[in-house]
């Protein structure tokens, strides 16, 4: 094949946040605007890195993904990649991909997607880059592309047609091969090394249970039917929005319990489901519900850690540690605690992972951004958790005749919070916001901060400390500061700030409240109910509304 060297100049902004460059469809339509950043990307890395080397490609559907696909082909040949795997269509979820990467021991991989963001053409379009062990790329690689963007003069590509993408099977244009795979068979077949399929298929076809979920027209839609309904004998009424759309039926694929709403209607309705879940954009994120219930995400990592080595095969040895992000509650830290196991603490994305996973120190993770995972990949993974749930839920009722009573998701965290208390959480999001406002409030806080004194008193609570959050990778010895302003109180209550790093508007910022309850008594009380006091004391600290001009959150969680 023919290399060209096309002319380009420096595009401002190109700076990848929490996960990946994200920006408006119109921002990627300029011209060599991706080009650019994926030709950056190429300078950033050592040779040995890509050139005759394989590369993955996946994306989830959205939006431009078609026009991106080629463009990344074209460019990955020009600079002497030797093969590129891509899923058929274009699509293949972030789990997936990082599964694929590490299976095809290739040096790494693209993800087409700007995750929960809304897709179409007035909508998102993002672009990450995954690593060797298929992890996201670490900041010194992501810091080296922003640098590369501002000095960047020319981009390779070559002369080839653009590539079939729709059905499976390889083209070669002389050194350089496409090759369209099939995104499900490989992430499928780890899902089976991990999970127990028949305890799980037992479970689904029981004639008392029901399972339901919720595609959010995104990428799992391609994975829903292959492995719940096809492997596990789910009936296909229990998938809902299951094909991939490239605006996602108009909706926002973030499955919480504000845009994911049509399984919380079926979840909370009369005759609803025992179990449902939803994924979001790329299939890294999860929501969990039982019948009326809604667990949430920092309990459901706490709760899978505590089963693991019980329901899932993979974990038959325990677990080796568990970590959270920052603001995610502390339900983790006590399952850690009583199993007596190695605990991490890292600030929010999951590129913090992939380090203590590779050292072997770390099996299992969360994030309260409905992120849960394991070591047998490198990014959060929706389909997994769903699958590490109704283990659990199969285990626990592996005995059970018809007619008696199940174990129902409910139980199974009531029983959790009785082990091992109740850690009160909820998240505030106000999204798109002023940026200005947003940063004067950020900067108020920091200034509050730099004043504060152990014992003071806020309200009914007595400040430990506050801070803003540094961490010290302890594999690699990096340091990523600035990760989160925090209020800790004697009683070990927090209050959480952060600006997000995943929108392309504006300023988005989330608001962490927590509570830990050991009274039994006190367990159900809703969550909003017992952070009240805490949530009021966060509002006003903050002087958020005078900043914002935000009376209410965006969404809740
Ligand atoms: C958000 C979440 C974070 C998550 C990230 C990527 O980041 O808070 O926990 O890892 O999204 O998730 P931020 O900076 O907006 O708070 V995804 O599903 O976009 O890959
Ligand atoms: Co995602």
């Amino acid at each position: 094949e023919q290399i060209k060297a096309i002319p380009t100049k420096p595009v401002e902004g190109q700076k990848t946040g929490t996960s990946g460059l994200r920006k408006k469809v119109k921002v990627f339509q300029q011209e060599n605007y991706l080009a650019n950043w994926i030709q950056a990307l190429f300078n950033s890395l050592p040779l040995e890195d890509y050139k005759d080397g394989v590369l993955v490609l996946g994306g989830d559907g959205r939006y431009f993904n078609r026009e991106a696909a080629q463009i990344i082909i074209k460019i990955a040949a020009g600079n002497g990649v030797g093969k590129i795997l891509v899923g058929r269509d274009g699509l293949m979820s972030t789990p997936a991909v990082s599964a694929v990467i590490r299976k095809q021991k290739a040096n790494g991989g693209f993800i087409m997607s700007a995750s929960h963001n809304p897709g179409g053409p007035e909508y998102d379009w993002g672009i990450k880059f995954n690593y060797s062990s298929g992890q996201p790329a670490p900041e010194s690689i992501t810091d080296k592309i922003y640098g590369n963007t501002l000095s960047i003069s020319e981009i390779k590509t070559a002369d080839i047609p653009d590539v079939d993408l729709s059905s499976v099977g390889a083209v070669r244009y002389g050194n350089f091969t496409v090759e369209v795979v099939d995104p499900v068979s490989d992430y499928l077949e780890l899902m089976e090394e991990v999970f127990d399929f028949q305890l799980i298929k037992d479970l689904i076809s029981r004639a008392d249970f029901r399972f339901s979920f919720d595609a959010m027209h995104a990428v799992t839609g391609a994975y829903a039917k292959p492995i719940f309904v096809d492997r596990l004998g789910a009936s296909l009424d229990s998938i809902s929005n299951g094909v991939p759309l490239e605006d996602f039926g108009h909706g926002h694929p973030d499955p919480n319990l504000t845009y994911a709403k049509d399984l919380v209607n079926i979840m909370y309705a009369k005759d609803a489901p025992d179990f449902g879940a939803a994924s979001d954009g790329d299939g890294d994120r999860n929501m969990i519900l039982g019948r009326g219930f809604f667990i949430t995400p920092s309990d459901s990592v706490a709760i899978i850690a505590a089963n693991a080595q019980a329901a899932i095969p993979y974990f038959k040895d325990g677990p080796k540690g568990l970590a959270r992000s920052m603001p995610t509650s502390g339900a983790l830290d006590r399952v850690a605690s009583k199993l007596n196991l190695p605990f991490f603490e890292v600030p929010t994305g999951w590129k913090f992972f992939g380090n203590l996973m590779d050292a072997g120190r770390l099996s299992i993770c969360g994030e309260e951004s409905f992120g849960t995972g394991s070591d047998h990949i490198r990014e959060k993974d929706g389909i997994w958790a769903v699958l590490a749930w109704l283990s659990i839920i199969a285990y626990q009722n592996k005995d059970k005749k018809v007619g008696e009573k199940l174990v129902s998701v409910a139980d199974i965290a009531k029983e959790h919070w009785a082990t091992y208390g109740r850690n009160f959480f909820s998240r505030y999001d106000y999204e798109e916001c002023e940026s200005s406002g947003a940063n004067k409030m950020m900067e108020y806080l920091r200034d509050i901060i730099s004043k504060t004194k152990q014992g003071e008193k806020y309200g009914n609570y007595t400040l430990d400390f506050a801070d803003d959050f540094s961490y010290t990778d302890p594999v690699d010895g990096s340091v990523a500061s600035k990760q989160g302003l925090r209020f800790v109180f004697t009683d070990g209550s927090r209050i959480i700030y952060r600006l997000s790093g995943t929108g392309s508007a504006g300023a988005t910022i989330r608001i962490y409240i927590e509570q830990f309850e050991p009274d039994g008594a006190m367990h159900d009380v809703d969550a909003q109910t017992a952070l009240k006091p805490l949530i009021d004391l966060a509002l006003s600290i903050s002087k958020l509304e005078e900043f914002t001009g935000r009376e209410k959150p965006t969404v809740i969680t």
